[in-house]
């Protein structure tokens, strides 16, 4: 057990890190980047830049204290035989899902585009989760995966607030994973819904989980030693 205190909305948190994981969301070049899914959806992916450099501070203090890090990817296959035809069928034709954009295919699985970005790139033993949803315990096999490295607290990062995150932030609330969201390491399309989105979680006593900033996660972690190894 490495018990920690961390400081957070709507309460201050003890937080065993070796019970805890570090879940990014969809921190993928089709939501960052000029050409892919979130510029084909009308949005300015440059908002989404804010939460590049505190994700990657988080990133750094989990993998220096050995905790758990799982990433997610939305993204269909190729015959998008797992992406709802209402799904495909929305917005503009040249910009749908699977149609060819500057980074390849959109949301498509195996393209350039639907890889995370450069600044947080996966490490070999990190879980990648690729979801066809929003949610990233639909038809994934995230539960499974916590489960077995018997996590029952998420530090959640990624985009966009309002849906990715949100999403399965609530999936995770049910399943019975205490979330706590780092503010600073989520971003969203609309500056209001990115405080929406952290409102609605901590809201009521933390009604879906609760919310703090990447400033007092690494406060919080700054005094644990590294775990020894083998
Ligand atoms: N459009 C939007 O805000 N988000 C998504 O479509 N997916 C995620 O949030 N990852």
């Amino acid at each position: 057990m490495r018990q920690v205190t961390v400081k957070a909305e709507p309460a201050a948190l003890s937080v065993d890190l070796d019970s805890a994981a570090l879940l990014i969301i969809d921190m993928q070049r089709d939501f960052l980047e000029p050409g892919g899914f979130g510029a084909a959806l009308g949005n300015d992916v440059s908002r989404l830049q804010a939460a590049v450099a505190p994700c990657k501070a988080a990133l750094a203090a989990a993998r220096r204290l050995g905790m758990l890090v799982i990433h997610t990817r939305e993204g269909h296959r190729p015959d998008l035989s797992d992406a709802p035809p209402h799904k495909v069928l929305r917005g503009d034709p040249a910009l749908r899902i699977g149609a060819r954009g500057p980074m390849g295919r959109i949301l498509v699985r195996g393209e350039p585009g639907h890889d995370i970005i450069a600044e947080l790139y996966p490490l070999k033993d990190e879980p990648v989760i690729d979801k066809p949803g929003k949610g990233a315990f639909y038809q994934t096999d995230l539960e499974l995966v916590l489960h077995n490295h018997l996590i029952d607290t998420l530090f959640v990062c990624g985009v966009t607030t309002e849906v990715c995150v949100n999403t399965t932030v609530r999936e995770a609330n049910d399943r019975g994973f205490r979330c706590i969201v780092l503010s600073d390491c989520c971003a969203s399309y609309f500056p209001e819904f990115h405080q929406a989105g952290l409102a609605m979680i901590k809201a009521q006593g933390g009604i879906f989980g609760s919310v703090t900033g990447s400033a007092q996660l690494l406060d919080a972690l700054a005094a644990v030693p590294m775990p020894k190894t083998a």
